[in-house]
């Protein structure tokens, strides 16, 4: 069996990266470890840059995402009982679109299945090998038949607990990483939104999120130890609790009821240097995590697949293999920043156990500087809506 590009994953970074290059000719086969099903059962980011937006339309997939996606122009951070507007559009010229991950993967998984593109479920033992001769080439199991496909390229879309990371020798690789002494407690109900915008929530008893899917979907998020599990959280504890870390106002008008998914995700922030090993290339959580604050997972892993589908595109339609050999340091620039700016979002919004009073006054102080500084509010703005690819 032979590909062009071998794909590793078929969460949004591999099945966007596979659509990019068949829009060009250019083949490409999706291994996907899990079913399709499972895939689709995750419930992750919500919030899209332009940039992700842009992809999906020029793929022609966006048209669900047109209709159902919210353009939001603005976020709100709030502290004690005060509030800062980061206005989008006033700053950064452009909004972001809430539109749930799980709905871009469900639009890409049809449209691949329109397009007859060749994707593998349930895949075991996956092997990239020979990544820097001219003839890679990946071994893997489906349903106890063995196989080997033969390409020119590997991409690695196979997310942080993925093989291909791995495949980059450890003398080689650089891991930068910070673990957060915390975690998000997600909770998924078929609720109207608590505001028409987000709220991102500094709260002395931590950090809390409300975000939403759609006009009677609504997604919340609050800080929670590391060593809390979703059976300790009751839906009435967790509906009490953020109640009591978001703004009095949007709490006491807030429907509350049952979640219809609950969960706690880590935070980190991690970055693989270089993201890319003679002919492999890595995308997305395969090479980076951020702390979901800013809302850049998904998101970076678009910026990343943008620099590597161009580059593959150039080299087999103009004979040009600069954004291939560049593509590590181009993703890497960009990534740099948007780690950044999840960093200190989060250490902006969110409890430290260690955190001293002086500490939470700096936090405090940074809050109403942005209250009273359009220029401090520009420079988050323009973050938050995404950086140029
Ligand atoms: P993914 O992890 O989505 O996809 C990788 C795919 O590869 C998976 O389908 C996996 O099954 C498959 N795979 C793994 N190993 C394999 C192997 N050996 N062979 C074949 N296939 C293999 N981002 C936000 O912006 N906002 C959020 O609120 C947010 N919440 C998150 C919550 C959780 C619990 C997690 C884990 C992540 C969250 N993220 C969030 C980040 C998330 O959205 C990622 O950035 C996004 O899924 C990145 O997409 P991929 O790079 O495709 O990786
Ligand atoms: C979400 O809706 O899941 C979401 C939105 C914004 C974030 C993180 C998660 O920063």
């Amino acid at each position: 069996m032979r590909a062009q590009v071998a794909i590793i994953g078929g969460g949004p970074s591999g099945l966007l990266l596979a659509q990019l290059l068949m829009a060009q000719g250019i083949d490409a086969v999706v291994l996907e470890c899990q079913t399709k099903e499972h895939v689709l059962s995750r419930i992750r980011a919500g919030v899209l840059e332009q940039g992700l937006v842009e992809i999906m339309r020029n793929l022609g997939v966006a048209d669900r995402l047109d209709t159902e996606g919210m353009i939001h122009n603005g976020t709100v951070l709030s502290y004690d009982n005060d509030q800062v507007r980061l206005d989008f559009t006033e700053h950064a010229g452009k909004p972001v679109i809430v539109y749930g991950q799980t709905e871009v993967t469900r639009d890409l998984y049809d449209l691949r299945e329109q397009t007859s593109g060749q994707t593998f479920f349930e895949c075991e033992e996956v092997h990239p090998q020979d990544l820097k001769s001219d003839a890679p080439f990946v071994t893997f199991r489906q349903y106890g038949k063995d196989f080997r496909l033969e390409c020119d390229y590997v991409a690695g879309c196979d997310g942080f607990h993925g093989v291909s990371r791995q495949c980059i020798p450890e003398n080689v690789r650089t891991e930068y990483e910070k673990i957060y002494p915390f975690g998000w407690l997600g909770v998924l109900s078929e609720t109207p939104p608590a505001h028409h915008e987000l709220i991102y929530s500094n709260s002395a008893r931590g950090f809390a999120l409300c975000s939403q899917r759609n006009s009677n979907l609504s997604r919340y998020y609050i800080q929670c130890d590391l060593t809390d599990s979703v059976d300790q959280w009751s839906d009435e504890a967790f509906w009490d609790e953020l109640k009591r870390r978001i703004p009095e106002e949007v709490a006491d008008t807030m429907v509350t009821g049952p979640s219809v998914e609950k969960s706690i995700a880590p935070l980190r922030s991690f970055v693989c240097e270089p993201m890319q090993w003679g002919r492999m290339f890595l995308c997305g959580d395969a090479a980076h995590i951020v702390p979901p604050t800013g809302a850049k997972g998904l998101n970076s892993a678009a910026a990343d697949v943008h620099y590597l589908s161009e580059g593959l595109i150039n080299h087999y339609n103009n004979n040009d293999s600069r954004g291939l050999e560049g593509y590590s340091q181009k993703a890497l620039e960009r990534m740099w920043k948007t780690e950044r700016f999840s960093w200190w979002m989060t250490n902006l919004l969110h409890r430290f156990p260690d955190q001293s009073t002086f500490d939470q006054k700096m936090q405090r102080a940074e809050l109403e500087f942005l209250a009273e500084n359009q220029l401090a509010v520009a420079v988050l703005a323009q973050n938050y809506v995404g950086l140029p690819y």
